[in-house]
């Protein structure tokens, strides 16, 4: 051992002046602010890909994440990673609609309402998403769907009629829309703090995921989830294209491969968490059951409408992607 040592010690000071300048850097620290909670799926998955990016780098970058919304509050995210104030995050890819309507393409209502279609509409938007990330300067590494999106309410709804004049917490330009069309109140509220507004009534109803609810124990202020399957929305994890190209090829090999590893990961653990925390949701007390046929009827009509706006707001290159998606299903 000491052999080793003191060889390799005298190996390392015949080198070239060059070459020990081109020696490995110093560790680099990444924060990574993410909006959901620590034990929410898709932080543990962000939190076992930089343990993977870790290890593979040898702790030339050591990724840390900020749950919660701790560093910065999710809707800052995506710029505090575009004006190079962290290098890496987390983000709910429809919460930039307002910027472009393609972020909104796996929000468009009862289009890929399974873990199976929302895959093969991911396939078709990949590329697009990433040529739109890239000409903002942001490298896509991987993307992980929620689980079906499906209406909770304080009291019993059984039709459109039932949600006139509801506060409605919304978290996207799609979920507000929603609420604007039942004649229901929007108001954006990211998922760290909607324990607070139920609780407070700053809002009494939301569409979401049976995982954000069991997240932040909704059933201490609501009573009803009416699973909908709306959609599935995705978050992704994103890259400064400078800092990325500031990475070593061999690193950057380790930083893709752990990236295929959490997408598949994190897509097993939004399968499996669907139903327990449905479960969950029951088990809290809340009534957990499909929308009435009535209800379905009404929504569908909801969802055409909003297809038809997303369409038209989306161009060429959104219909370009429906389709397809369309196509892959039909095969
Ligand atoms: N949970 C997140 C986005 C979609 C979901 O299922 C939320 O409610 O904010």
């Amino acid at each position: 051992m000491t052999k080793l040592k003191y060889t390799l010690k005298a190996a390392v000071a015949a080198l070239p002046m060059t070459a020990v300048l081109a020696a490995p850097a110093a560790a680099e620290k990444w924060d990574m602010p993410v909006a959901y909670s620590a034990s929410n799926f898709h932080t543990v998955t962000a939190t076992e890909f930089a343990k993977c990016v870790k290890t593979g780098t040898g702790g030339d970058i050591d990724i840390v994440v900020h749950p919660s919304g701790s560093l910065f509050p999710g809707a800052q995210i995506k710029r505090a990673i575009q004006t190079g104030q962290v290098p890496i995050g987390e983000r709910l890819l429809s919460g930039h609609e307002n910027e472009n309507a393609l972020f909104g393409v796996d929000s468009i209502p009862f289009l890929a309402t399974s873990f199976d279609d929302a895959a093969k509409l991911w396939d078709a938007a990949k590329q697009p998403m990433t040529d739109l990330l890239a000409s903002q300067d942001l490298t896509l590494l991987y993307s992980v769907p929620w689980p079906p999106q499906g209406l909770y309410f304080k009291n019993e709804v059984n039709s459109v009629e039932d949600m006139k004049g509801v506060k409605f917490r919304s978290y996207s330009n799609a979920t507000s829309r929603i609420a604007e069309l039942t004649g229901m109140l929007p108001v954006t509220i990211e998922a760290a703090e909607i324990s607070q507004a139920f609780a407070t009534g700053v809002a009494d109803s939301m569409i979401s995921s049976g995982a954000t609810g069991y997240d932040r124990k909704v059933w201490e202020s609501l009573n009803y989830f009416y699973e909908v399957d709306a959609w599935l929305p995705r978050n992704y994890i994103m890259v400064n294209s400078g800092v990325w190209d500031g990475v070593s090829e061999e690193s950057k090999n380790v930083i893709k491969g752990c990236a295929e590893l959490a997408e598949y990961a994190g897509t097993w653990r939004a399968k499996e968490y669907t139903q327990f925390t449905l479960q969950g949701l029951r088990d809290g007390g809340m009534t957990v059951a499909p929308a009435s046929e009535k209800m379905k009827g009404e929504l569908q009509e909801i969802g055409e409408t909003m297809t038809n706006e997303w369409l038209e707001n989306a161009g060429d290159e959104g219909k370009a992607i429906v389709d397809q998606f369309k196509k892959s299903t039909s095969n």
